[in-house]
């Protein structure tokens, strides 16, 4: 479809979506809010080329003097990344609140000029610079081009808005762009917009969803690099939509500033990103479980979801309170019933941990505390005559917390000792679009402004910020109030380095097939964009799943890197029905059950997944391309993922399906983690899939630790670490440990165990080193799981032979002993965990 049919088709939509909505008022019609129109590009103004007229060195580039009294700076952050800034006369390099580094070592880089270019180069990349007219070519060592403007448009500003157009070639690939909809992780000929907006009940083709990462990464011919374009203003990135030859991005108003940094690896680009504009904090454990809300659950509902969880022994950490929790929408107050001491004091008995949401909106209220205080402290976002703005939200007339001010985000952070005295664990903040019941497009008014004196901006420029700062100011209530405890933030609006403050999830989704396929492209581009921490409601928000649905998402939602079911209010669905695990009888129970113990199963490997997330930006969620990026066939794979390094899954995201396709990833040897049967990478493979079953493969040579099953993630200290191993020639783990719950490791508190197995001849080798010891840790053995193996004839270290014994669970508990699982081919030995000599396993 070219531009204009797709246009004409989501016309054709949108009338659609209108018609339904005049025609019924029932609750339950679903609509997708969209914001005020695109702006596009002016053909002829970008026709006008810039020149470079004049060129000085600066200490760590170049700064340009151009036509149209424009200047430009190139400057080079580190041996492969560059930041372009193309600036209007009286404009300042521009750094928005994404920013977290600024200050870098300058590398060391050669300059020259010849001619009509100037050259820049490090050890790592080469920038070409063309003087007439102005274009930018970044190279890599070996002379390869990576990146260059597509020169026939150049780069500038059509009026107040800034503007990039880059060639591209057929096979270059786009992944990252934030929260995207579609069914495809590759968004090479998407058109794409940044507007945060409350698109409830959103569809596969809705443009502009919650949040905002204006950042993406190219592959061409198996290289990465990546471009982050820090703009806050509504962005727009055309990825080779209307022609094969060039792809370009551009904003509404703002500065043209972008960064580029060089792979080649996918893995090297988001390292790069996430040192700029920040990684994740190490997460709490407690946040890794599964989590269980619904709006509109009574404070007895929530009693009786949690006990029932616990009865039935299916593993959960958190319980959500949702808005109906608060005195009439009055945020920072409890509703009697649900602040009633005894509904916490059970909860905490049965072990659970506690969310509340909290929305930016303060109710337009005279005597109430946080309206009279941000009344009496012009607190408010303002109107263009300087009066406060007010809008519609839950609590009726409401006002707006200004969160560009440092002072209104204190406040806020300060109120929060009203949750955390009830012993809340983490906060939810949602609306923070922010969304607007009466104002144009579900938002305010685009002249609304926020701060200031020179720091004064308006929405248009500030909004895509809004839940960024909102989310800053309650992160930092953690530190004020629960100083020493890992914070957990979660949000549904973000701009680019929100990562540093919360987990997103991707709002109001439905239960629709269609919607459990698209999580898989969405969170993983997410993934790809800094933020690692993604989930989606499991079984879908917005309208109710069945049973077979319920059972796929939950086979998918147990690996999801935030893992929480959520469902709408009940007077919106046309049926009645629950989305505990539970509500759709036995079967789907049981299923819920299998993987959400698995969960907890891997809850070491999940954990250690998310330290190199903390560490390197490394998704948790990962697309096929992300480690693969080499072989083509994965570029556009999206119904697969790998969760983490080792395991990849294959999912059924279709009604009625019961088989299916995997593609395996050539360089790589696969197990199927069910069967122990082996396959070669680089081929298709097709698995029968019935509704209990869920595809997965594992990596041959790969060591992932895992531990016995738990309630609640802190329930049993981990004494036994269970190290599940697909050996082929080596498999190795460097496990991280700590306490998962305060920031001790910060000081050191924490333990590094390198772990080793090499099949050598007829014997296989274990070892362990301990590479950092910080932690005082409980864990006293690890379980070798050998899978596919045969009967050893001894197991030894040094002097000491170790036990034949007869069962999984004599292993468990005895060191120094060893059983064969003849059924299943596997090898279990217990080795101590102070056991400092090698560990042979003699086979005949
Ligand atoms: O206008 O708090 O996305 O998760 O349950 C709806 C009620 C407000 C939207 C959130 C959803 C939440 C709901 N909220």
């Amino acid at each position: 479809m070219d531009k204009r049919t797709r246009r004409f088709f989501r016309f054709i939509a949108t009338m659609a979506i209108v018609a339904t909505v005049l025609s019924t008022q029932a609750p339950n019609v679903l609509a997708v809010t969209q914001p005020h129109p695109d702006r596009e590009l002016n053909q002829e103004a970008i026709k006008k080329q810039l020149q470079v007229e004049g060129v000085e060195q600066v200490e760590n580039g170049v700064k340009l003097n151009l036509s149209s009294d424009q200047s430009g700076f190139i400057r080079l952050f580190s041996e492969d990344m560059a930041k372009v800034s193309i600036l209007k006369q009286g404009d300042n390099e521009y750094f928005s609140e994404a920013i977290q580094k600024k200050d870098w070592d300058t590398p060391s880089f050669e300059f020259s000029e010849q001619g009509n270019e100037i050259t820049l180069s490090t050890k790592e990349i080469t920038i070409k610079i063309k003087k007439e007219p102005f274009g930018v070519k970044f190279l890599d060592k070996e002379g390869n081009v990576i990146n260059e403007d597509y020169m026939q448009n150049g780069s500038g500003y059509d009026g107040e808005k800034p503007y990039v157009y880059k060639k591209t070639t057929d096979d270059e690939a786009f992944y990252g762009f934030g929260e995207q909809g579609g069914l495809n992780v590759n968004q090479r000929g998407e058109s794409i917009g940044m507007f945060n907006t409350d698109a409830y009940a959103y569809q596969t083709d809705t443009k502009y969803l919650y949040t905002s990462i204006p950042f993406f990464i190219g592959l061409k011919d198996e290289k990465a690099y990546g471009i982050f374009f820090d703009n806050t203003n509504r962005s727009y990135f055309e990825m080779a939509s209307e022609s094969d030859d060039y792809y370009y991005f551009y904003a509404d108003d703002g500065t043209l500033n972008y960064y580029f940094m060089y792979g080649p690896e996918i893995e090297d680009v988001l390292d790069s990103y996430t040192e700029l504009t920040g990684k994740m904090d190490k997460p709490a454990k407690w946040a890794l479980g599964l989590h269980q809300s619904k709006w509109q659950y009574s404070a007895e509902d929530i009693e009786r979801v949690a006990e029932t969880y616990r009865e039935k022994e299916i593993p959960v950490d958190t319980m959500h309170f949702d808005i109906d929790y608060m005195d009439e929408y009055r945020v920072f107050t409890w509703a009697d019933k649900f602040g009633d001491q005894e509904l916490h004091q059970k909860l905490d008995n049965l072990n659970f941990n506690k969310i509340t949401i909290n929305d930016p909106a303060v109710k337009k209220d005279p005597g109430y505390f946080m309206y009279d205080e941000g009344t009496e402290n012009e607190y408010w976002a303002k109107n263009p005559d300087g009066t406060n703005f007010v809008g519609e939200v839950w609590p009726g007339d409401s006002m707006f917390p200004d969160f560009s001010q440092k002072k209104v985000r204190e406040w806020w952070t300060g109120k929060h000792d009203i949750l955390f005295d009830k012993g809340i664990d983490g906060v939810w903040n949602d609306m923070n679009e922010p969304a607007v019941f009466d104002g144009p497009y579900h938002t305010m008014p685009l002249d609304v402004t926020f701060g200031k004196g020179e720091n004064k901006r308006t929405h248009e420029e500030y909004h895509n910020l809004y839940g960024h700062d909102e989310a800053k100011a309650t992160y930092d209530a953690f530190e004020e109030f629960k100083p020493n405890t890992r914070p957990f933030v979660l949000t549904r609006d973000m701009y680019a380095g929100s990562q540093r403050y919360a987990a997103l999830w991707t709002g109001d989704n439905v239960s629709q097939w269609d919607h459990l396929q698209m999580s898989i492209p969405m969170n993983t581009n997410v993934g790809l964009s800094g933020v690692p921490f993604v989930g989606n409601d499991i079984g879908g928000f917005a309208g109710r799943p069945d049973a077979e649905m319920f059972a796929r998402w939950i086979e998918v939602g147990a690996f999801l890197p935030f893992s929480r079911i959520h469902y709408d209010a009940d007077e919106k669905a046309e049926v009645e029905q629950g989305q505990e695990p539970w509500a759709f009888g036995q079967e789907v129970e049981d299923i819920s059950k299998k993987y959400i113990e698995m969960r907890y199963e891997l809850m070491p490997y999940l954990y250690n997944t998310f330290i190199d997330a903390s560490e390197q930006g490394t998704p948790v969620q990962q697309p096929l391309v992300y480690q693969f990026q080499e072989d083509k066939n994965t570029h556009d794979v999206s119904d697969q993922f790998m969760f983490g390094e080792s395991m990849m899954l294959a999912p059924v995201v279709k009604q009625g399906q019961t088989e299916r396709n995997v593609y395996l990833p050539e360089g790589e040897t696969w197990v199927d983690y069910w069967t122990g049967e082996e396959f070669e990478g680089g081929q298709t493979v097709h698995t029968n899939a019935e509704l209990s079953h869920l595809p997965i493969y594992v990596k041959k040579d790969s060591m992932i630790p895992t531990r016995e099953v738990q309630q609640y993630t802190g329930e049993k200290p981990l004494e036994n670490l269970v190290l599940d191993t697909y050996l082929s020639d080596e498999a190795s783990y460097s496990f991280y440990e700590d306490d998962g719950a305060t920031l001790d490791y910060k000081d050191g508190e924490y333990n590094v165990t390198n772990f080793n197995l090499e099949r050598k001849g007829k014997h296989i080798e274990f070892t362990s080193n301990q590479e950092k010891t910080g932690y005082d840790t409980e864990l006293d053995s690890y379980t070798l799981k050998l899978n596919g193996e045969k009967a050893p004839e001894k197991v030894q270290a040094a002097k000491a032979k170790y036990e034949n014994v007869n069962s999984v669970e004599e292993v468990k508990v005895n060191q120094e002993t060893y059983f064969f699982d003849e059924g299943s081919k596997t090898l279990y030995v217990n080795v101590p965990a102070d056991e400092r000599h090698k560990v042979k396993l003699f086979f005949k």
